[in-house]
């Protein structure tokens, strides 16, 4: 017979679960997942089961409180994140209330949310009102999951991810920018499923007029909100005919430009359905990628995946905000001086323990996959 610990661990992974499959739709909102249990002849059984949907409304309890319907009374919510205490105009019933009316008497919560509306409260009313209240369940795994929304109200950014492939010589590109075929098929899909994981996907000008890429999330069924697109562009050289901005329509196009750039060239981006913003430049010339993504942050962006190019992987590593990166080393060579993809900067934080761990390594059809995060 399991004991309650373990029981407590074993559903509290089912609503992690369910909580990551939000990732990406609910921004301004973290995803959480909720479980509802209550105790049968053997054992506990779940009742109800769901996660914040997109646009982040209703949240997860709502949906597995739904489900449950009745059977809630006297059970156990199993939640990722602390229930909301709060009141907003787009509110409706707080999480805690909700889970009063259902009658449960157990709640067993992942962390607690350090939204400062919340923070603790929401756990403290549950406990004020009879509820017993387990935290910090699994809670490594799921600060892991909210670490954007955690960003996003502790320091006003989201998260970054940063990805970058590498030939095995080292090369993101050939010589003169000049475009190669790096990553094997596989490694390409993956990359579109971890595109729909994320709110929004930021490239530097250089990449989009290297490859113009289109960005979108092109795998069935995940193609309902794909993220969206953020270029950094501080002259705003974003081509109007570039496959991203005729796509501006379906999915946004955010250009991210210098105070000085061309009015012109605004004029001509926005009439192509880009919305320009515009930041100040940091002492080297290049745009102020903090105020960039305090920028996004504020339109509600918690987790941003940025595909490139190297330049940017490194000022984002030196800037402290790469929270994690993710580097695919494919069999291939490219046999003459490239495009470094992991640029100086950024290597030696890898390879600093204090700075990074490695979260995970492995192999992706033929390309190597490793996956740091930041520690410090
Ligand atoms: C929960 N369950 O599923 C989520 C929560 O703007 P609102 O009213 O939707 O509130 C958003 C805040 O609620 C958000 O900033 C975060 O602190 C928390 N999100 N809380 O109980 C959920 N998504
Ligand atoms: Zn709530």
């Amino acid at each position: 017979m399991p004991d309650r610990d373990e029981i407590d661990r074993a559903f509290m992974r089912r609503a992690l679960e369910l909580g990551a499959r939000g990732l990406g739709q609910t921004w301004p909102n973290p995803s959480v997942g909720a479980v509802v249990t209550r105790d049968g002849p053997d054992g506990p059984v779940v009742v109800g089961a769901g996660h914040t949907q997109p646009g982040g409304r209703p949240h997860g309890e709502a949906m597995a409180f739904e489900q449950a319907g009745p059977a809630a009374a006297g059970g156990t919510l199993y939640v990722t994140l602390e229930p909301c205490s709060h009141r907003t105009l787009r509110g409706g019933t707080p999480c805690v209330e909700r889970t009063l009316l259902a009658g449960v008497r157990r709640v067993v919560s992942a962390m607690a949310d350090p939204n400062p509306r919340i923070a603790g409260l929401g756990h403290a009313l549950l406990r004020s009102s009879g509820v017993e209240v387990v935290t910090s369940v699994l809670e490594d795994e799921a600060q892991r999951s909210h670490r954007g929304h955690v960003l996003r109200v502790t320091q006003g950014r989201p998260m970054v991810t940063f990805k970058v492939a590498r030939t095995a010589d080292g090369f993101a590109g050939g010589p003169g920018q000049a475009r190669i075929r790096i990553s094997c098929p596989e490694a390409g899909e993956w990359v579109h499923r971890e595109r729909a994981r994320y709110d929004a996907i930021m490239l530097g000008i250089g990449s989009v007029l290297a490859d113009d890429p289109l960005l979108t999330v092109r795998l069935a069924g995940l193609e309902i909100r794909s993220p969206v697109r953020v270029v950094l562009d501080s002259n705003l050289r974003l081509p109007p005919d570039s496959q991203l901005v005729r796509g501006a329509g379906e999915v946004p196009v955010w250009a991210i430009a210098a105070e000085d750039a061309p009015v012109e060239a605004e004029a001509r981006l926005v009439a192509a359905g880009v919305e320009v913003m515009r930041v100040g430049r940091a002492a080297d010339g290049h745009l102020d990628l903090g105020e960039a993504l305090r920028l996004l942050a504020a339109r509600g962006i918690t987790r941003v995946f940025s595909e490139g190019g190297p330049t940017i992987g490194e000022r984002l590593a030196l800037g402290g905000f790469a929270d994690e990166v993710i580097v695919s080393t494919s069999p291939t060579v490219l046999g003459e001086p490239g495009v470094i993809a992991v640029r100086p900067g950024l290597a030696a934080l890898l390879a600093d323990p204090k700075m990074y761990a490695i979260a995970e390594t492995r192999l992706i059809g033929q390309d190597r996959f490793q996956h740091f995060t930041r520690i410090a």
